[in-house]
């Protein structure tokens, strides 16, 4: 007798910078998971999903190989995974928006950078085939060192003359006497998909999943934005609305020639935008949060 799986499998890091974000982004897309401390899977009571807790590092090979459906990862790691071409490739649903970072090359503060100065030298990395796709492609000969961690120390414990690392904040690098002089990769969390076969069932409640996770960031990006303005002054409210297209437009009674507008603003709204809304002749200004969006 042959069982059919009926439960998405996800594989998301167990511990660490992407963990929280990833658990709260399924909490906030309504997603109930029963806490399993020490476990390597946790099980959603409320959607047919399970979560394999695994390293980062082990993400896309998961999803990859179709051990599991879907995967939460940053990017850098996903293409490190990729550039090795025995890995089986996966899709990229979607950008998740958080676990911002970037792979950059770091060299002594006192020194003045040009890539040519790489040549013949050794580069510290935890991202070996990222750093050499970049050099191959800039034509500069060196040597990668591959590091676990720590790579910042790499210059001073005389392993290495500079580093390939992922930098945020900047503080690591500058710390360790350190500045980033060229970027890499841009990174941030991702949804990836497997690309072995899911029954049809599972490819629906992928796509639903994706869909709650969009809905999310977007909802948190966004604001629904009423106000109140003389008709005239319309073709400028519309612009200074900032990443809201089409507004509703409707009379307002007993007021010839005065509109409400209602909008939902795609990105922050900040004082000064409300400030330039007013000017622009705006008034009664309501700036609310969404709770729930579906795109
Ligand atoms: O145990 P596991 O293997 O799962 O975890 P890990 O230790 O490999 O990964 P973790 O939790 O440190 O990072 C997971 C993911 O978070 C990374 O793959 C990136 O996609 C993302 N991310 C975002 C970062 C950073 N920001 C980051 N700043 N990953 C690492 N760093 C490190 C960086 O390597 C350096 O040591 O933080 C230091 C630099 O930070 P700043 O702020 O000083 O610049
Ligand atoms: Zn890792």
């Amino acid at each position: 007798m042959t069982t059919t799986i009926t439960r998405l499998r996800m594989a998301v890091q167990k511990s660490g910078r992407l963990a929280d974000a990833g658990d709260g982004l399924l909490a906030k897309a309504g997603i109930k998971i029963r806490s399993a401390k020490g476990q390597l899977t946790a099980r959603a009571t409320n959607f047919p999903l399970d979560l394999m807790l695994v390293r980062d590092d082990d993400i896309p090979t998961l999803v990859g190989d179709g051990v599991c459906d879907l995967g939460i990862v940053g990017l850098n790691v996903l293409e490190e995974y990729r550039l090795d071409p025995a890995n089986e490739d996966v899709d990229v649903l979607a950008r998740l928006g958080f676990g911002g970072c970037a792979l950059k090359i770091a060299i002594p503060v006192v020194d003045d950078w040009s890539p040519a100065m790489l040549e013949g030298k050794r580069i510290a990395t935890s991202y070996p085939l990222l750093t050499r796709d970049w050099l191959s492609r800039e034509g500069i000969e060196a040597e990668v060192v591959t590091m676990h961690g720590a790579v910042e120390l790499a210059p001073r414990l005389g392993i290495a003359d500079y580093v390939c690392d992922l930098v945020s904040t900047g503080q690591t690098l500058e710390a360790n006497g350190l500045k980033p002089v060229h970027t890499i990769l841009e990174s941030e969390s991702v949804l990836i998909r497997t690309r072995a076969a899911m029954a049809p069932p599972m490819v629906d409640r992928a796509e639903a999943l994706k869909t709650r996770m969009l809905g999310v960031i977007a909802t948190a990006e966004s604001k629904y934005i009423v106000l109140n303005a003389p008709e005239e002054a319309l073709a400028d409210i519309t612009r200074i609305l900032p990443g809201a297209e089409a507004p509703t437009v409707m009379p307002l009674m007993g007021m010839d020639g005065h509109v409400a507008v209602q909008a939902v603003a795609r990105e922050s709204v900040f004082w000064e935008t409300l400030e330039a809304l007013k000017a622009a002749g705006a008034r009664d200004i309501l700036v609310m949060p969404i709770e729930k969006m579906m795109l």
